[in-house]
């Protein structure tokens, strides 16, 4: 972050600072397809990449459209050249320093200024810095960057190094430092990119500069703070008096002040930063998030040199993973506390990742903390994310797992050594400093692909990228990062000699529901923390509409199935939900069908683990957003549109949970406090008819202290039916948490079409409030906003409704009462064709 570097010309960061000409052209404009009708070079922007710009100049259809991936392919596997053109004066070449800063090269690059070749790079990971001293010409400039096709490059390698092999789609991305989405992945499009697509600036000065500095937090258990402070200028300081100002200041108020000299030909400086009593960052909903802004001038004499800023936090940070009498537990203590982690995994939020900007990352991100998250995975096949992202985690209070980026795949590790040094190196730098990063993680599933996915056979011998993940990125962890816990990979079991999903170790991922069973299985084991699990359904109606132009829209029609890339994704759905309902035919049950079996997946995942707090310390679902139109495992799909699925993580993650479970050959009442308040309440568990008549009732008072859970056995009375299809369990508390359980799966229930009554009242602002009575038990009713028609926010929680009970929805819309029974359903309504409706 940048407070000001008077010495800086930015050629591009959003516009043309330095009034910079860009233009992209193909190096071989017969390499372009006949069709495109184009005449090179076209005008370009940077950050940028040539798949914005040729859309933007109307040169390539929408990628996300229909099956328009396929037809844009030709982009990726061909060379461009970017050229800017750009005026320097003649005062600003008798500097000291000069030079290109590149914090984003997408990714074979070749950089020439005006003819000299400056650099060859081959990683979009790093920053470079190239000196331009002697390129650089008093007046106009030509800067010109030739990008390879990493397609081409890629299968390249494979053929002359040799096989490693990957396991999404058997694509060679592990050759090369760029993103491995880029060559799509189970829930995104192949978008094979090039160009530069993070700023690109050109720094004039004296050698001497805040080249690199480290701000060690520490608090201590009196709640006292103090920053140690390393800085590195890079170069020798100057003659004169060389000073480093850091000043602390809490919302604009001081907190304190030091200055310290380094004297000329010394390059480096440590100093201590007493802050006296602080206040603790804390993670959401356990206190608050407290930025401490710590500036930091470098000055020789009265010229300022450098000055940048950092924003800081105070807490501590540890990672439990020792021995117990289970195995090897993983959880994360902040401030002491140990937390339960409630999390999602992100996924880059675009394939063509310059469209994600600040606002962007907020409004996701937004998001993830209105569902009651408290920690977001940074997945490892993606990149390390912009500045913006932290920054709104430091602000929100989400914690962030950040992988380094090694995903589903054996990497070659000789040869990728030199690039994954400076790599990791940068990216610790850059991002070690927000108080939200909880950890570094190796990989996403190498340790475990390379135990149980035939890699040895394949590697004959070959290194796989284990020394990454157990000497070099934890080496540089310790180095640059010291204090921030790293583990080798998501999953591992934390141990040499144990499986690296096992259940009782460490992480788990566990994708067996997904891939071979149902959600019911959940309960089949308490792993010690879910780093990954997951259930698809389709984005909503809207998302589709846009995106789609199928007629008939069916759920194999060509346009759905281009945007299912899971393998035997449709079949895994459809296995998924045949214990519950049969599978729909007319396309819009079918939709329905598949959005709640994934919400309901979610309710007994997280219900499940959540129970088992203490031997269970986290799950993290995958995954939070989507990249594009598709039907994927997120609960957010591509337009921000949230599923169903989105409403049930977030009751599913309420930090007060009223859960039933089963126990034994019974049914118990688990209720699980979160927060940092004691739960004292009344919990009333009845068994019910569907009828709405009470058959049984237990009153349980509870005090659950904080950070913990309570479970209440159940009297046979309540917990044993006597007519299972047409009976339920309903645990509500004083505070209007609410746990059902039903005694079978809905396809076995005497589950009759929902008789409902609906009542919309016109309030303030153009909203409706919308009365829900049934008449009849109603299982799981959702207003879909989606078929609302026009974009009309509403709350899409599912609620279950005894026979009189009501529920109320506020849409943000004037609705008439058929436009909203034309939107409700239910699970009533794909139980023998029954359909929901409103009584005459
Ligand atoms: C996990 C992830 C991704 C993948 C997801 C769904 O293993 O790490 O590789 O998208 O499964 O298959």
């Amino acid at each position: 972050m940048t407070l000001s570097r008077p010495n800086t010309s930015v050629i591009s960061r959003s516009g043309p600072d330095l009034d910079a000409r860009w233009s992209v052209a193909p190096v071989d404009p017969s390499s372009v397809p006949d069709e495109v009708d184009a005449e090179w070079p076209i005008e370009a922007q940077v950050p940028g990449s040539v798949h914005t710009d040729l859309l933007r100049h109307g040169l390539i259809s929408d990628p996300f459209m229909d099956s328009n991936e396929l037809d844009v392919q030709w982009v990726g596997e061909i060379d461009w050249c970017y050229v800017a053109e750009f005026d320097v004066s003649f005062a600003s070449l008798s500097c000291e320093r000069i030079e290109l800063v590149a914090e984003g090269l997408d990714t074979l690059a070749t950089v020439s200024l005006n003819g000299v070749v400056l650099a060859t790079t081959e990683n979009m990971h790093r920053t470079y810095r190239f000196d331009v001293r002697e390129a650089l010409h008093p007046g106009s400039n030509r800067l010109e960057i030739v990008f390879r096709s990493s397609i081409v490059e890629a299968c390249r390698r494979r053929e002359d190094l040799g096989y490693w092999p990957s396991a999404s789609f058997d694509e060679p991305y592990a050759h090369i430092r760029k993103m491995a989405a880029s060559w799509g992945w189970d829930w995104g499009p192949k978008l094979n990119t090039s160009g530069v697509w993070r700023a690109l600036s050109l720094e004039t000065g004296c050698a001497a500069r805040l080249a690199d500095i480290r701000a060690d937090v520490r608090v201590d258990e009196r709640d006292t703070g103090q920053i140690d402070v390393s800085v590195d200028l890079g170069a020798p300081a100057p003659d004169g008096e060389t000073t480093v100002a850091l000043s602390l200041t809490l919302c604009g108020s001081d907190i304190a002040t030091v200055d310290c000299v380094i004297a000329p030909g010394h390059r480096t400086a440590t100093v201590t930063i007493d802050a006296g009593s602080v206040e603790r960052w804390w993670p959401a909903g356990l206190g608050a998030q407290p930025l401490y802004d710590l500036a930091i001038v470098l000055r020789n004499g009265e010229e300022v040199l450098d000055a940048t800023k950092q924003v800081l936090g105070f807490r501590t940070i540890e990672l439990d993973e020792s021995a117990d009498d289970i195995g090897h537990a993983f959880q994360f203590v902040v401030n002491g506390q140990q937390i339960f982690v409630r999390g999602v995994n992100w996924i880059p939020d675009d394939p063509l990742l310059t469209r994600v900007d600040a606002s962007r990352y907020r409004a996701r991100l937004n998001d993830a903390a209105e569902l009651g998250v408290n920690l977001v995975r940074v997945w490892g096949g993606g990149i390390y994310e912009s500045d913006e992202f932290y920054a709104a985690c430091d602000e929100l209070g989400l914690m962030v797992w950040q992988d380094f980026l090694f995903a589903c795949a054996a990497y070659p590790e000789d040869e990728l050594l030199d690039e994954v040094v400076p790599e990791a190196s940068d990216n610790i730098r850059r991002l070690r400093s927000h108080p939200s990063l909880a950890m570094w993680n190796g990989n996403n599933e190498n340790t475990w692909g390379h135990v149980d996915w035939g890699w040895p056979e394949q590697l004959d011998g070959k290194a796989w990228g284990e020394r990454f993940y157990l000497d070099t990125l934890p080496g540089l962890v310790r180095a640059l990062d010291p204090g921030r816990p790293y583990t080798q990979g998501s999953p591992s079991s934390g141990t040499t000699g144990s499986h690296p999903n096992s259940a009782d170790h460490g992480t788990n991922h566990d994708w067996v529901v997904w891939n071979e069973t149902d959600h019911s299985d959940y309960r089949r084991m308490v792993p010690r923390f879910v780093s990954e699990f997951g259930w698809q359904a389709p984005p909503t109606r809207q998302t589709i509409s846009e995106y789609l132009t199928d007629d008939p829209l069916t759920a194999t029609s060509p346009g759905m199935m281009h945007h299912q890339k899971a393998l035997d994704g449709n079949g895994k759905l459809e296995r998924g939900l045949r214990p519950f309902f049969d599978v729909p035919e007319n396309f819009d049950a079918w939709h329905w069908a598949m959005q709640l079996n994934q919400a309901r997946a979610i309710r007994t995942g997280v219900e499940h683990y959540r129970s088992h707090r203490g031997r269970c310390m986290g799950t993290i679902w995958w995954q939070f957003n989507d990249c594009w139109p598709v039907t994927s495992w997120a609960v957010l799909d591509s337009g921000g549109h949230r599923k169903p699925a989105w409403f049930a993580l977030r009751d599913a993650y309420a930090p007060r949970l009223v859960t039933l479970q089963p126990r034994g050959s019974s049914v118990a009442l688990i209720v699980v406090n979160d927060s940092p308040g004691v739960w004292t309440d009344t919990v009333e568990v009845r068994r019910v008819r569907f009828d709405g008549s009470l058959l049984a009732q237990q009153t349980c008072d509870i005090v659950v202290a904080p950070h913990s859970s309570l479970t209440v056995e159940l009297t046979n009375d309540v917990a044993i039916p006597t007519a299972p299809e047409r009976e339920m369990i309903r645990a509500g508390s004083g505070h209007g948490d609410v746990g059902d359980w039903f005694f079978g799966p809905d396809r076995d229930l005497a589950l009759d079409a929902a008789a409902l009554d609906v009542v919309v009242v016109p309030i303030d602002g153009g909203r409706s409030r919308v009365e829900i009575t049934a008449h009849n038990l109603v299982r799981d009713l959702a207003v879909l906003a989606d078929r609302l028609g026009a974009a009309a926010p509403v709350d899409g929680r599912m609620s279950t409704l005894l026979p009189g009970e009501l529920v109320t929805f506020v849409i943000d819309a004037v609705v008439t009462p058929e436009e909203v029974s034309a939107a409700l359903y239910s699970a009533n309504g794909l139980v023998r064709g029954a359909q929901a409706s409103i009584p005459t």
